[in-house]
């Protein structure tokens, strides 16, 4: 069977989950939030990564239903963990295509999630590309200004790598600032890469914005980015992406 049809039966058969990555304060190592990440749990393919369905759910309109089912389920996972947590409540972060923008009442749907979830809107971000904001009509910037009215956070995920960054953030109600990857695995080695990240830092400190380093993987990436004063910061260093009972270890470890 072709791909799409695939595609189709996992979105009525519910073929997905959720894995959860740590967002963690660099000056303490608290957990302050969780990315959420999604998965297809494919009968014949196994674990099937996003990078390999989200493109054709995007082409296919599919990602409508399937974002939604994200928005509820991450929503409601977080909820449910603050719940049973001491402490200030954890943030979720959701990733968001272009199409969901268009193709939905996406403002409709965060609501309805985080009132099914009960969830306070200042605990959900909502994570864009910089190609999704290369979109300029004015319908887009309008989608992101309602859902901001949510009291939602928006961030700007993959930072630095598309073609006009700084002009994003004149246009667009962003909150935080996303370090792509690529600027942290060169931050230690390579001058023009650290010089880079530690402007952004402070671009982003300029702006009253968050700001979170992706991607780090090594104890002397913590200590560039945290001593740059770097807010925020995730990655295999400190955990990969979990599954909700790993998560779920991590935050409640047994005595
Ligand atoms: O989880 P992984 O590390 O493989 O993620 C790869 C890519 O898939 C990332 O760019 C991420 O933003 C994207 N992605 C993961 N989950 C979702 C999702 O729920 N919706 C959308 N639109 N993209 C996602
Ligand atoms: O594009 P986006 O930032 O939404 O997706 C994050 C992607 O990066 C996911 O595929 C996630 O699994 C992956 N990721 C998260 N932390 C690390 C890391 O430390 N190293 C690598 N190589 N990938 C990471
Ligand atoms: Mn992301
Ligand atoms: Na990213």
């Amino acid at each position: 069977i072709d791909m799409e049809s695939d595609l189709r039966r996992a979105v009525v058969r519910h073929e997905f989950e959720l894995r959860y990555q740590p967002i963690v304060r660099l000056s303490s190592g608290e957990i302050t939030g969780v990315e959420a990440l999604i998965r297809w749990l494919h009968p014949e393919r196994g674990i099937v990564p996003p990078v390999e369905f989200i493109p054709l759910a995007e082409e296919t309109g599919l990602i409508v239903p399937i974002g939604e089912w994200v928005l509820r389920e991450a929503t409601r996972q977080v909820a449910e963990w603050n719940t049973r947590r001491a402490g200030r409540p954890l943030t979720v972060s959701v990733n968001i295509s272009a199409v969901q923008l268009e193709h939905t009442v996406l403002p409709d749907v965060v609501r309805s999630a985080l009132d099914a979830a009960g969830l306070p809107a200042d605990r959900l971000t909502l994570e864009l590309t910089e190609s999704l904001l290369v979109d300029h009509r004015p319908e887009t910037l309008q989608r992101l200004h309602d859902i901001k009215a949510l009291g939602v956070r928006l961030a700007i995920d993959d930072f630095g790598t598309g073609y006009s960054s700084l002009a994003y953030l004149r246009q667009f109600p962003v909150d935080i600032i996303k370090i792509d990857k690529s600027f942290v695995d060169d931050v230690v080695d390579e001058p023009t890469a650290a010089a880079l990240t530690h402007g952004i830092i402070q671009l982003g400190r300029a702006l009253q914005l968050s700001t979170i380093a992706e991607g780090i993987e090594h104890a002397g990436q913590l200590t560039s980015l945290a001593g740059g004063n770097c807010e925020l910061g995730q990655g295999y260093y400190f955990a990969e992406p979990l599954t909700e009972s790993a998560f779920d270890d991590l935050l409640f470890p047994a005595h």
